[in-house]
């Protein structure tokens, strides 16, 4: 190494130290580094495809003939691109859904891609494998990857007794050791009813709180992906938002009661907003189809959501500490439709107009209190994620005021607390300085909580400055953002 660059990362370390000497303490429960690198993604897509893709259906019994997956001009690389332009920083693929296909040469059953009519590219083993399609385009456009794999399988004889689970732990291993990292693994909380099984054709009831053993699930992907969030209606890493509408609730804690929550729960409304007083950090993922259904149907072609619902979602998840799961039905040519990618490509530039310009960047911004030099307010406009502005000890409310040279135009306002601390704000309220009075701004929804990420949309407002009030904290205050925008 030469002197030079010594010196410059010693004095990187020392700044990052520095900024955090007399930081507030952390107030539990926090997110691990690797729920904050995922939850700084935003937003990602899934694909779902497979035998319902050819077969007309949402959820195959698992007595589809492999035969009929017969796409005619299929391209993953074209999935990515599309995905790419649409701004979306990972994807998760449906590796086996409900009907028990698998979209990989799994050698643990004969219902795989390998018995399909596909006959795309071959892996390193001279067999067709999607999924090994898929970490090739990752790489080559630098997308993240993740798995879904259901737990429910429609056409597995075992399905209900213990050879299934075993089954169910080894086609996961496979899939978290043998396709590279992966961002993400999503264990759906559909669970048990009626199904092809074998042949018996019969309903199957399971035990959803223990049947899968989710220990040992999450103990075999946290050893072979230890960056892997684990998603499922209780996490641990992400939770459901309990609805797919693709809309977090207002407020949104990230916190989730570790014994009240399991993958196929009852009662999943109470996940729109978590628990303001629960034990571990699970924030919420907001998954939604860009279509009605999860897989292709041709008469839905007419109902892909517009770039403005599109941007509309993103508001209602990104905009509510949630993160934006976009699914994309693979179509029966074995593409990203050029409906749905039109769509999704208009939506992002959307929202690169929308936040195009931060106003309060050249702001002056001034604080009812400040911890230290290090947590001043002027921290809330440098742009950086690990400097943040914090109150001192026993201070768990305060404001921030940000006064323009001259009368400005606005319509969008973005706050972010640093969450490696923890979650804090739990109520807030924004007002602008107009006709000498300072008015609340209105943004047609309750303020609610902040978190990682909370934006507000109001009609266009002139003011000469902005007052941003924290009414309740947890702790001291610990922002580390605020922006404002004024959108087209
Ligand atoms: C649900 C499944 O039942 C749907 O088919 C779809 O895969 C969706 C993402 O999760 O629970």
């Amino acid at each position: 190494m030469k002197v030079s660059a010594i010196f410059l990362s010693l004095s990187f370390l020392a700044t990052t130290a520095g900024a955090q000497k007399n930081a507030p303490q952390p107030i539990a429960p926090c997110p691990s580094p690797q729920q904050v690198a995922w939850q700084k993604m935003e937003t990602y897509a899934f694909v779902h495809y497979g035998l319902n893709t050819f077969n007309d259906s949402e959820w195959g019994y698992g007595d589809a003939d492999p035969k009929t997956f017969n796409p005619s001009r299929m391209d993953v690389e074209q999935w990515v691109r599309t995905l790419k332009a649409a701004g979306m920083k990972g994807v998760i693929i449906v590796a086996k859904h409900h009907d028990g296909f698998a979209m990989w040469p799994s050698p643990l059953t004969d219902y795989n891609i390998t018995r399909s009519s596909y006959d795309g590219p071959k892996n390193k083993d001279g067999k067709v494998d999607v999924l090994a399609e898929l970490r090739k385009a990752c790489d080559k456009y630098d997308l993240k990857m993740g798995i879904y794999l259901s737990p429910w399988d429609r056409n597995h004889a075992e399905y209900g007794r213990q050879a299934y689970v075993d089954y169910y732990h080894r086609q996961l291993t496979q899939l978290v050791t043998e396709y590279g990292p992966l961002f993400e693994v999503w264990l759906d909380g559909a669970n048990g009813g009626d199904g092809y099984y074998g042949g018996a054709r019969e309903t199957r009831k399971i035990d959803r709180r223990n049947y899968y053993d989710f220990p040992k699930i999450h103990s075999i992907i946290n050893e072979h992906q230890p960056e892997a969030i684990i998603f499922s209606d209780g996490g641990p890493g992400c939770r459901w938002v309990g609805n797919e509408r693709g809309e977090a609730g207002i407020p949104n804690w990230s916190f989730l009661k570790k014994d009240k929550v399991y993958p196929g729960m009852p009662n999943s409304e109470v996940l729109q907003n978590g628990f303001p007083d629960g034990d571990i950090w699970v924030a919420a993922e907001c998954d939604v189809s860009i279509r009605p259904g999860w897989f292709y149907h041709p008469e839905e072609d007419s109902k892909v959501k517009t770039p403005e619902q599109l941007a509309d979602i993103y508001y209602r998840s990104v905009g509510r500490n949630a993160t934006f799961l976009l699914n994309f039905p693979i179509d029966r040519e074995g593409r990203v439709n050029a409906i749905d990618s039109t769509n999704a490509v208009r939506f992002r530039r959307i929202i690169d107009q929308d936040f195009k310009k931060n106003l309060l960047r050249k702001a002056k911004v001034t604080a009812s209190s400040e911890r230290d030099k290090a947590f001043s307010a002027r921290k809330l406009n440098d742009g950086k994620w690990d400097t943040f502005w914090a109150t001192p000890d026993g201070v768990t409310t305060g404001s921030v005021t940000f006064t323009f040279g001259k009368p400005t135009r606005l319509n969008r306002l973005l706050l972010q607390e640093y969450i490696p601390l923890g979650q804090r704000v739990g109520k807030f309220v924004a007002e602008a300085f107009i006709d000498g009075r300072w008015t609340p701004i209105d943004p047609g929804e309750p303020f609610g909580n902040i978190g990682y990420k909370r934006i507000l949309r109001f009609a266009t407002i002139e003011t000469t400055a902005l007052r941003i009030s924290f009414l309740e904290g947890r702790g001291p205050l610990c922002i580390n953002n605020i922006e404002a925008y004024l959108a087209p």
